[in-house]
């Protein structure tokens, strides 16, 4: 079966220090890049998604949205984290980059899912932030279009506004038939030695 991997919204503005800073959101890092390592040894389809915003965008605070403003396209908090592997010919996909457009899912960059059924992919697997907004609507948009999903646990970071929606989150992406899978654990399905 044919997996893409989708990276999504690792940038300075999530991690500690950036403006909607997510816990551990630099944590990520190293078990992302060793996912991106992997599957780009193996010829994988690697992409990754950027939230994307004009200074006006209406999910931030002056705007009257919930949102510090954060991920301004151009600036130094739009950027990927700097340890972050990103090769030069990345595929990278914007989202939310209208001053009305707000949506977290890799969907809204119109370019994902028809660019991931060109090459054929049928499974995603995700790492990234956050788990219960651009993660969780990624992957349940993902399932509607009929992939097969795996969410990698140990490479997405939750922002808990309230405490336990990151539990919940994974409750419903589990329920929504999304596999979880640590890096190592998906290392291993997707490029162990094959038993015979
Ligand atoms: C995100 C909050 C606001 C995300 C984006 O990437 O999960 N969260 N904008
Ligand atoms: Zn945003």
């Amino acid at each position: 079966m044919k997996t893409a991997l989708i990276v999504v919204d690792l940038q300075n503005d999530f991690c500690p220090g950036g403006a909607l800073a997510v816990a551990g959101g630099d944590q990520v890092v190293e078990p992302a890049n060793r996912l991106i390592c992997h599957f780009r040894q193996q010829g994988t389809l690697v992409l990754y998604t950027r939230d994307w915003h004009p200074a006006n965008h209406c999910s931030f605070k002056p705007w009257g949205g919930p949102w510090p403003a954060h991920c301004v396209q151009g600036t130094a908090g739009a950027q990927f984290h700097p340890l972050l592997d990103v090769p030069a010919d990345a595929m990278i996909m914007d989202k939310a980059w209208t001053p009305d457009s707000e949506d977290f899912s890799g969907k809204s960059s119109s370019e994902l899912f028809p660019r991931l059924a060109h090459a054929g992919v049928q499974r995603l697997v995700l790492v990234g932030l956050a788990t219960e907004y651009c993660i969780k609507a990624t992957a349940h948009d993902a399932r509607a279009e009929g992939y097969e999903v795996m969410v990698i646990t140990d490479a997405i970071r939750p922002v808990n506004i309230r405490p336990g929606d990151e539990q919940r989150a994974l409750d419903e992406m589990r329920a929504r038939g999304v596999q979880l899978f640590t890096s190592v654990e998906c290392i291993a399905l997707l490029h162990g030695p094959k038993i015979t």
